[in-house]
């Protein structure tokens, strides 16, 4: 939706606190708003709240708090982000009042979603989430737009008396329905996926997963530095997502950062969740980070897991990464509990180096030495060679090279599969 180049979108958070919310309560699920903003390159340059029994029925705050957060508005912001899901004709009233666009937690998401979702499943999921959110919308745009657009109706090949809000109802639950067929389908087609995993896999491959301000985006470049944008032809879809462990490693090892799990997950927008959080499976290691210094982190890290083994990944094997221990937690607790864990401050260069050679350590864990023959005609294979496995020895023999390497099993079949067409 919008793309930021190198002005972030400046955005104001507001939200209203009921007396059901305690104080804590309150602040965190404001601070995983801003955090989500953040992840969608927003600067957050205000907040603005209210104490309320209930929320304004016409445009979602108090008539006072919204002159307020005119005025604020006015001062230099593009967007107010609103920690709630409201009503389409509460956005409307809103946005039309304080004259900036408005968007409430679950649009936040679904567009963190929508930039997530890279397989065909989790974009088609995520395009039944936005159009169910959207739906009501269009609608409610037609109704604001009023008897002037009614007017216009039966013209154009419309049927009699059919509203723009009618029309356009009808082609989103029409688009809805044709989504839907495409995941049975894609259902059915569950095993060349698999298949295709499989493959994959047979790559080093490590899935940051953890919930939204654990650190994981921070870890991934810190992993990564400022290594090149992977280029190879296996992840052209990928975005920035993915990108290659630096300094280096043989074989080659890639990072990626998946969505991020969220506390306040409007019920709405689970499958999209699930179905975008997927590209997990196709990681030989999850480290799971979790955030030390937060007081929930346990049942943070259960639920995590809970997800995780829903989605297929129970034996996807897992690192468990306690960061930010540099704000609090117990380090020697942890490391007592949870054996084999990292617990680490990504502020700290040598912690970041730590859990570099854990990384390392794991793929290096099931390395098998093996010979491949790479005759003179074949040696467009070379660099993939050098790419995904430690080279030995190299000795000319007659028709080609034999290499003497050092590879995970997987990508050693891989090779010789490829070498053999
Ligand atoms: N104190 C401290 N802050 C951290 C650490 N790691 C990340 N952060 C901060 O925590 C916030 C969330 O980090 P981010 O990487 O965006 O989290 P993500 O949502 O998991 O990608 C950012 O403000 C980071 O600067 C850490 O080890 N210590
Ligand atoms: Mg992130």
């Amino acid at each position: 939706m919008r793309v930021v180049d190198q002005k972030p979108t400046r955005a104001i958070v507001a939200a209203v606190q009921r007396p059901g919310a305690s104080d804590v309560e309150f602040e965190s699920s404001l601070a995983e708003l801003r955090q989500l903003a953040k992840t969608l390159g927003f600067e957050v340059v205000g907040t603005l709240t209210q104490k309320r029994a209930r929320l304004d029925a016409e445009a979602y705050l108090g008539t006072g708090k919204r002159e307020e957060l005119r005025a604020l508005a006015q001062a230099g912001a593009e967007v107010v982000l609103v920690d709630h899901e409201i009503s389409p004709s509460q956005a409307h009233n809103l946005a039309r009042e304080i004259g900036c666009e408005v968007m409430d937690r679950s649009m936040v998401i679904l567009e963190i979603f929508h930039r997530h979702a890279r397989s065909a499943a989790a974009r088609a999921q995520v395009e039944i989430a936005r159009l169910g959110y959207m739906g009501p919308r269009l609608r409610e745009a037609a109704k604001q737009a009023g008897p002037k657009d009614r007017a216009r109706s039966g013209t154009g090949g419309r049927s009699g008396g059919e509203s723009h809000g009618e029309l356009d109802r009808r082609k989103i639950r029409d688009r809805i329905a044709e989504l839907q067929k495409e995941l049975d389908a894609m259902a059915l087609g569950r095993s060349t996926q698999r298949a295709r995993r499989q493959e994959r896999q047979g790559l080093a491959r490590v899935a940051l997963v953890g919930y939204t301000n654990a650190g994981k985006s921070t870890l991934m470049r810190a992993l990564t530095g400022n290594a090149a944008l992977v280029a190879d032809k296996l992840f052209a879809t990928l975005d920035t997502t993915v990108r290659a462990l630096h300094p280096g490693s043989v074989p080659r090892i890639l990072v990626s950062d998946t969505v991020g799990f969220i506390k306040n997950l409007p019920h709405g927008l689970v499958a999209s969740f699930k179905s975008t959080l997927d590209e997990a499976l196709e990681a030989s290691l999850l480290a799971h980070v979790v955030d030390a210094s937060d007081a929930g982190f346990e049942r943070q890290l259960a639920v995590t897991e809970e997800v995780l083994d829903e989605i297929g990944a129970k034996g996807v094997p897992r690192l468990l990464v306690f960061n930010k221990i540099d704000r609090g937690g117990d380090a020697a607790a942890l490391r007592d509990r949870y054996p084999g864990c990292v617990v680490m401050s990504a502020r700290r260069a040598a912690d970041v180096a730590a859990l570099r050679e854990a990384i390392v350590a794991f793929f290096r864990r099931d390395l098998v030495e093996a010979e491949l023959f790479l005759p003179w005609a074949a040696q467009k294979l070379r660099g993939e060679i050098f790419a995904a496995c430690e080279v030995l020895e190299e000795r000319a023999d007659g028709d080609g090279v034999l290499l003497r390497v050092r590879g995970a099993p997987e990508a050693l079949q891989r090779l010789r599969a490829v070498h053999r067409r």
